[in-house]
């Protein structure tokens, strides 16, 4: 028997990223749409993330979380996707690199400018991202080769893609043109077009039911 796929998320939430990469895989799964003030934080989904988070997935009894390591376990867990490099191939070097810059030091440097936080100059080297300069900077030369690792799509992409196409929407990445020519790429994938479809789809079915 075939290992259940389930999506643990809310429409409005890091669990579009895994939901685009499930349509990338292509196999079969099953969503579970968890409210933010209620269903996030009762007993049963907090057995299965105890941060009271979205997303998770389970593949039969494992259960993984954080957004990065669920696209880098579906990538290894389905190979015939080819969204990783096998694992003792050399390109595995990029696809980490790649995938912890997004997961670490991306991540944190733009949710501190969301929330206006300045690394102070004299604090910089012991914070892991130094400042968001740097970081946009290297980025911006990353993805200016074309794909992240090697001359194709990963998984690294589509985590790292996510997060340039979500901050070129809300404001918190600059509109370099490396980043819009790479997010008009990425987003242009069919399988991206079908995830935001059913996200989107669900989100209005969310508002507009009652309470
Ligand atoms: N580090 C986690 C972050 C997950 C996260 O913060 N999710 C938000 C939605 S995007 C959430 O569930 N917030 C609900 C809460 O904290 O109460 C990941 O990358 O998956």
């Amino acid at each position: 028997m075939v290992d259940e796929l389930v999506l643990y998320t809310n429409p409005q939430s890091r669990g579009r990223v895994v939901r685009w990469m499930l349509e990338e895989i292509g196999e079969a799964y099953k969503v579970e749409v968890l409210d933010y003030a209620s269903t996030m934080k009762a007993p049963a989904y907090l057995a299965i993330n105890p941060m009271g988070k979205v997303p998770a997935l389970r593949h039969g009894e494992a259960v993984v979380t954080e957004t990065a390591a669920i696209c880098a376990y579906l990538a290894d867990a389905f190979p015939q996707a080819c969204l990783a490099p096998p694992p003792a191939d050399r390109l595995r070097a990029p696809y980490y690199r790649w995938l912890f810059f997004g997961a670490g030091p991306v991540e944190a440097a733009v949710s501190n400018k969301a929330l206006g936080f300045v690394v102070p100059p004299d604090r910089e080297r012991m914070i892991g991202y130094g400042n968001i300069g740097h970081v946009m900077s290297t980025l911006e030369a990353a993805v200016s080769r074309g794909y992240l690792v090697g001359n194709s799509f990963t998984a690294a992409d589509l985590y790292v893609g996510a997060q340039i196409g979500f901050g070129l929407m809300f404001g918190t990445f600059e509109k370099h043109p490396a980043f819009e020519q790479y997010w008009a790429r990425l987003s242009a994938r069919p399988a991206y077009a079908r995830a935001k479809r059913l996200d989107d789809d669900k989100a209005a079915e969310l508002k507009k039911a009652p309470g």
